[in-house]
């Protein structure tokens, strides 16, 4: 009988594994120098919902942009990509995320990406006017991206 029971177990764990993928969505996110309509160093989208579970990949237009978490969940990883590398992060951890590309930090080339539930919107948002001092370009894209979360 234990052999039975193993491989019922088996089967009903790869069951549930096969259930929580099947709704998981890629979502893409472009790292872009120019997007064609007059803004530089910005991600496309900027804001992105998703659902919790669901993969984001960040693909760099070229060499000089990543990705780097800056306020995120309390129980997420934080995440931080090489220049000029796709990258795919999933977001198993329901909340906002607040990231930007390294190097342009300053020129305001961040993204917001919301998963699920939007929790911990009152921190990213403290943590927001905490670094946005360091932010000398396109700081409304950021309202803008906040503004969106419902
Ligand atoms: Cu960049």
């Amino acid at each position: 009988m234990r052999i039975f029971s193993t491989i019922t177990a088996i089967l009903f764990t790869s069951t549930t594994l096969f259930s929580l993928n099947v709704d998981a969505k890629n979502h893409e996110v472009k790292l872009l120098t120019a997007d064609g309509s007059g803004q530089t160093m910005v991600m496309s989208p900027g804001f992105l919902k998703v659902e919790k579970g669901d993969t984001v990949t960040f693909v760099p237009s070229d060499v000089t942009h990543n990705v780097e978490s800056m306020s995120i969940p309390d129980s997420a990883k934080p995440f931080s990509s090489e220049m000029g590398k796709s990258f795919t992060v999933t977001f198993s951890e329901e909340g906002v995320y607040l990231y930007k590309c390294t190097p342009h930090f300053a020129l305001g080339m961040l993204g917001v990406i919301q998963a699920g539930n939007a929790n911990n919107l009152e921190k990213v948002k403290s943590d927001w006017t905490k670094e946005s001092t360091g932010v000398v370009m396109n700081k409304e894209r950021v309202e803008q991206y906040l503004s969106q979360i419902k």
